[in-house]
């Protein structure tokens, strides 16, 4: 396998510790075949010229990261605007949480082709890229278009919704279209993949070749699920830390006399958390031997804070929390501990062995690695209960959690009820057969897994239109880039 290539909007150095479970795997990935990571800086030049910023590179062990700044009208149109504020909503099934009166899609687009333009000069002929997320799905198309014949693969982290729901976006043909310069494209889940062969099949008449491979708009691309996990082992090693450690052994003498119950999510509307206020005040109302002995821990750390949806969830949530605990709290009980605060990663496996409860009941979720975080952390000698939305990646792969409809808050409040009255048996039982599938299908089986079918993805000599060897004056440009998108 030649060079590996990794695109994602952000970039982490994998050496640092706080880099998380993703950043770790890529690096490693990185690390093996000594490799490129290539994303957005982090800085906005408030003058810039669109379409412009400069090249930043830092060399780190094997790994060479490279950065690109981004003008200020680029980031309000690309990030903010089209990612966050368009096709984020809109793959989260929420139309009515999508921007789609702003003309963003030109700004998109100027990025996607500053990140190409950039990219090609530090590419060889052997690379294989891997393009990570909704930041920067027509990349591959615009690399096509400057020559490059490498080997691009892209994964999905976010949902994929049904066709009608994609029908929505005006420029959901231009976006599919944009998928197919890619040889293989990654999905979280079975339902995502339907989505996109549904799609495929159905608007832009896509033929199956077989299970995996569809061809339209004379290009073959390999579409699979590769369901993401999380570091075990690196998670396991940070639950023994001393951090990890001191911050179980504080809960447990704070709440001696209570039954945690925890959520941790960044504060987005996709991940359920007024529903989840709401569903735990039922379970106080309709079973109040909870009333003064289990306290709701939420952690939301915030998250895109300039795009409008976020300053409305998270005054929703104050106003919630606040009458929560006004309604029912006591001098020595307050129901719910909402904390709008990062916390340090070295503490959260501690808070998950602490709590008898993981909460995650997304309205929707492309996988969900909160949910295997919480199981990895627990004791198996005395495990807490895993309660999980069913509209996750992860309801797939997790079985035995109690799943939920995350709408039907007097469901969700009965499943907290199991959970919190569940014999000890029937707990291990549940977290044995868990764990062992988060375990089986870690973060390195993903990595490996995707870039399996990215070295497979066509058999050698064999090339696809966009593929011819790359020269000086590209012979072939591949399929055109898409057509300018309409607004
Ligand atoms: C996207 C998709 C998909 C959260 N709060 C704190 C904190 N976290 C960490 C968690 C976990 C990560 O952030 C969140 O991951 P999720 O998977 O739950 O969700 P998204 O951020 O929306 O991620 C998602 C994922 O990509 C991967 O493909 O699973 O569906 O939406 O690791 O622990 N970490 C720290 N403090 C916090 O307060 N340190």
């Amino acid at each position: 396998m030649g060079r590996l290539v990794v695109v994602s909007n952000r970039i982490a150095d994998p050496r640092k510790p706080a880099a998380g479970g993703l950043a770790v795997a890529l690096g490693e990935a990185l690390q093996t075949t000594g490799g490129l990571w290539f994303g957005w800086s982090g800085r906005i030049v408030e003058d810039g010229a669109p379409g412009e910023g400069d090249l930043h590179t830092l060399q780190a062990g094997k790994v060479t990261l490279a950065t690109v700044d981004l003008s200020r009208e680029d980031y309000d149109a690309y990030y903010t605007g089209y990612s966050n504020g368009v096709l984020w909503p809109v793959f989260h099934y929420r139309l009515d949480l999508a921007d789609f009166e702003r003309n963003y899609i030109p700004g998109y687009r100027r990025v996607n082709q500053l990140f190409a333009r950039r990219l090609v000069p530090l590419l060889q002929p052997d690379d294989i890229i891997w393009v990570h997320d909704y930041h920067l799905i027509p990349l591959a198309a615009e690399l096509r278009s400057a020559g490059c014949a490498n080997r691009i693969g892209f994964f999905l982290h976010i949902p994929l919704p049904p066709p009608p729901i994609m029908a929505a976006l005006p420029q959901h043909e231009w976006l599919v279209r944009s998928l197919f310069a890619y040889d293989v494209v990654g999905f979280q889940s079975e339902t995502d993949l339907g989505h996109f062969t549904a799609y495929a099949q159905n608007e832009v008449s896509a033929k199956a070749v077989d299970r995996h491979r569809f061809s339209a708009f004379g290009r073959n691309v390999h579409a699979q699920a590769f369901p993401i996990g999380i570091d075990v082992a690196e998670f396991e090693r940070l639950g023994r830390s001393r951090e990890a450690r001191a911050s179980y052994a504080t809960m447990r003498e704070q709440y001696a006399q209570r039954r945690l119950l925890i959520g941790v999510d960044r504060l987005d509307y996709s991940k359920g958390i007024p529903q989840r206020i709401l569903a735990f005040r039922e379970l106080l109302s309709n079973y109040p031997e909870n009333r003064r002995s289990a306290t709701l821990i939420q952690i939301a750390s915030p998250s895109r804070e300039s795009v409008d949806a976020y300053s409305d969830i998270r005054r929703q949530l104050e106003r919630l929390c606040g009458a929560l605990n006004g309604d029912f709290g006591d001098l020595d009980w307050m129901p719910v501990r909402y904390i709008h605060r990062m916390v340090s990663r070295r503490r959260l496996p501690g808070l998950y062995r602490a709590a008898s409860v993981g909460v995650i009941t997304p309205l929707r979720d492309g996988m969900n690695l909160v949910a295997k975080e919480y199981v990895v952390s627990q004791a198996a000698s005395d495990p807490g209960v895993l309660v999980l939305s069913r509209f996750t990646g992860a309801a797939e792969q997790l079985e035995e959690a109690l799943l939920v409809n995350p709408y039907d808050l007097h469901g969700t409040a009965e499943a907290m009820q199991q959970a919190l009255t569940m014999p000890l048996a029937e707990r291990r039982d549940r977290h044995n057969a868990l764990l062992e599938r988060i375990r089986k299908y870690d973060v390195h089986y993903w990595c490996s897994s995707f870039l399996q079918a990215l070295d497979k993805s066509f058999p050698p000599g064999v090339r696809q239109r966009g593929q011819a060897r790359r020269t000086r004056r590209p012979a072939d440009p591949g399929p055109p880039a898409p057509a300018e998108p309409r607004r």
